[in-house]
């Protein structure tokens, strides 16, 4: 009995288009038009601003925590960019770019962060997810959608977000089972950031990519430059086409970097090479692209400039419209027992006198809220 190799008949390419200094492969080059991609870059900028200025509110108390996006800017806005209206959006918890571009105002993302659910209450007719923090939890929400696409014999696609760190948990391997079985219109994007909070790739899988984890189920897989917008562009829209067209899912590798803090609960420098951000900082997506922008002739440094200081601009208007807000709502902590459970179980009833208990005797005190 010989010993023989099975083929797989299957390969993982890696997709790049513009290199770090902003050229560009002409060949692959999209065709996007001029105005697509100067708001495209605007939202570059305005996302960076937006995550600054949250870091500081953080700092003072003002805002909860959240989790930055500093670094993955094009891995969102280049995949989020090929999607209709009309598709559906399903987020992690750092999608903020695509959020925005999918039209979430600043003011409503503060408002979240502050910890009210107002921040993120959609329209009926609203096909975007609102933030899920479980980790790989988005991947089988996002694939029973597509089966419920797929019974009405709608033309809708759904995009699902999730990170490196969730290609561990068993809801991706059943979800990425079940897509490519039922050849749902789904397309799951992962922006391998090398870190979960601190854990590194290495420590998290033996793979040499997780594309591959994709090929393992049947699964059309391949590997991308994640902080090249137009490559992430390219390989999104083709995936999409696939699957609007009953081609079944794709699973896409984003190679990035979270050149930022995990969430504002951690100190990367604690657990992070700093060289490893230094190299990571050549490679940043946002000088990239405006780069590329300018050898194009599509934007300038005046421009650039001008930009800048209109993101300031538009995120100090809304944190003057979320505070305002904000004084305007209750700040009952009862309310964080709202939400859970339609009706709640004894455990949570008791929590919830005994936050009661405690309000009242502060009130009594005279220490108030
Ligand atoms: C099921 C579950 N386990 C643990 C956590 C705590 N947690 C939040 S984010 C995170 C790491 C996620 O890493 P990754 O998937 O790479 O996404 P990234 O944060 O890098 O965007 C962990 C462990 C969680 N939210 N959910
Ligand atoms: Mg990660």
């Amino acid at each position: 009995m010989p010993i023989k190799t099975v083929d797989l008949d299957s390969e993982i390419t890696h997709l790049s288009i513009l290199d770090e200094k902003g050229r560009v492969d002409e060949e692959l080059e999209p065709d996007i038009p001029e105005e697509d991609l100067l708001d495209l870059f605007k939202t570059m900028l305005l996302v960076r601003e937006f995550d600054e200025r949250k870091e500081k509110l953080q700092r003072q108390g003002r805002i909860g925590t959240f989790a930055p996006v500093r670094g993955q800017e094009a891995a969102q806005l280049g995949s989020i960019y090929a999607l209709r209206k009309t598709d559906w959006f399903v987020p992690s918890f750092r999608e903020t770019a695509a959020t925005i571009w999918r039209g979430m105002r600043l003011e409503d993302d503060l408002v979240y962060t502050a910890g009210y659910e107002e921040g993120i209450r959609f329209t009926k007719e609203s096909r975007d997810l609102p933030i899920a923090v479980p980790v790989a939890s988005q991947i089988p929400h996002g694939v029973g959608i597509a089966w419920g696409i797929q019974l009405k014999g709608a033309d809708d696609v759904v995009l699902t977000f999730f990170g490196d760190g969730a290609t561990s948990e068993g809801d991706f391997h059943e979800a990425l089972n079940f897509a490519q079985v039922f050849r749902l219109p789904v397309v799951f994007l992962c922006q391998n950031n090398r870190w979960a909070i601190s854990v590194p790739l290495h420590k998290q899988t033996h793979s040499k990519t997780l594309a591959q984890k994709g090929i393992a189920y049947g699964m059309r897989s391949l590997q991308v430059d994640g902080n090249d917008i137009l490559a992430v562009y390219v390989a999104t829209r083709e995936a999409i086409e696939r699957a609007r067209k009953g081609k079944g899912p794709t699973f896409i590798e984003a190679l990035t970097y979270r050149l930022s803090f995990h969430t504002t609960a951690d100190d990367p420098t604690k657990y992070r090479p700093a060289d490893e951000v230094k190299e990571w900082e050549k490679r940043d997506p946002l000088p990239r692209f405006q780069e590329y922008l300018i050898k194009r002739g599509h934007l300038d440094r005046d421009m650039v400039k001008n930009w800048t200081t209109a993101a300031v601009i538009e995120v100090d208007h809304a944190v003057e419209r979320f505070e305002r807000r904000l004084d305007g709502m209750g700040r009952d902590p009862d309310a964080i027992f709202e939400h859970a459970y339609a009706k709640n179980p004894p455990y949570v009833e008791r929590q919830r006198r005994e936050v009661e208990d405690w309000v009242r005797a502060r009130r009594e005190e005279g220490g108030g809220e």
